[in-house]
C-alpha cells in the first residue's frame, strides 16, 4: 500500500541471484583416479555424475544475490590456510539420499580449518547455512540403491593447493557446475583470482 491507502502496481523486481557453492575442485589426473573408481562400481539403476562435474563440496551456499557474492568471496580471500593430502579411501552409500560416494576416512586438520573458517565467514554473510558436520565426499552415482565392486578400491591421492567458488546451472540435461574464481592455499600465495574455467593454470 503507498501513502493514499492504494495498492502499489509496480511489479516486485526480484534481485537475480546465482547458485553457488565453494568446492575442492579436481585436476585432471584426480579426476580419472576418480573415474577409474567409478568404473569399478556396478552402476545397476543409479545415475552417475559426470566426469566433469565430479567435486567435494566445501560449503553450499545455495541462490545468493551479486552483494552476497561479493561479502563470499571476500571471505574467501581472508582465508590463508595450508596445502594438503586428502586421501579417498572409503566408499560409502546414504540410503536415504541414494548418494553413492567416495570420501576420505581422515579428515586434514588443514581442510577442517578451512571449512571451519568458511563457515564462519560466510556466516556474516546473511547466508542460512547448513548445521551438519562436515563429511568430504565426492558424489559418485544418485539414485543408487546398494554398493557393489567389482574390484577392491583403489584409494585416490589429491594434493590440495587450492580452493574454488563455483556455480550450479541446472539445464533440461542436468546440473552444470562452473568454477569462477579460485584462491590458493599458503600465506605467501593467497588471492588467485579469475574465471578460470575447468582448469586454468595459475599466473
Ligand atoms: P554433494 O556435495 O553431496 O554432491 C551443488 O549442488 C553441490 O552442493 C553438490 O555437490 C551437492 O551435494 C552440494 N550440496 C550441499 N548441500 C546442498 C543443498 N542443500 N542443496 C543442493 N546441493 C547441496
Amino acid at each position: 500500500m503507498n501513502a493514499e491507502g492504494e495498492k502499489s502496481r509496480l511489479p516486485r523486481v526480484e534481485a537475480p541471484t546465482q547458485r553457488l557453492f565453494f568446492a575442492l575442485w579436481p585436476s585432471e589426473e584426480v579426476r580419472s583416479g576418480l573415474a577409474e573408481v567409478m568404473a569399478s562400481l556396478h552402476v545397476g539403476r543409479a545415475k552417475p555424475v559426470l566426469a566433469e562435474n565430479l567435486h567435494i563440496t566445501l560449503l553450499f551456499l545455495g541462490s545468493v544475490t551479486a552483494q552476497t557474492r561479493i561479502c563470499a568471496e571476500t571471505v574467501a580471500e581472508g582465508i590463508a590456510g595450508h596445502p594438503f593430502e586428502l586421501r579417498l579411501d572409503q566408499i560409502g552409500l546414504w540410503p536415504k539420499s541414494g548418494i553413492l560416494w567416495v570420501g576420505a576416512r581422515e579428515v586434514p586438520e588443514s581442510l577442517a580449518a578451512l571449512v571451519r573458517d568458511l563457515h564462519l565467514g560466510i556466516a556474516g554473510c546473511g547466508i542460512d547455512l547448513d548445521a551438519r558436520p562436515f563429511k568430504p565426499h565426492v558424489t559418485l552415482m544418485r539414485k543408487a540403491l546398494v554398493v557393489r565392486r567389482e574390484r577392491p578400491l583403489v584409494a585416490v591421492a589429491w594434493r590440495v593447493d587450492d580452493f574454488a567458488l563455483v556455480e550450479s546451472k541446472t539445464t533440461p540435461d542436468g546440473a552444470h557446475y562452473q568454477v569462477l574464481t579460485s584462491w590458493r592455499l599458503g600465506a605467501d600465495s593467497r588471492g588467485v583470482q579469475g574465471s578460470l574455467g575447468a582448469s586454468s593454470p595459475y599466473p
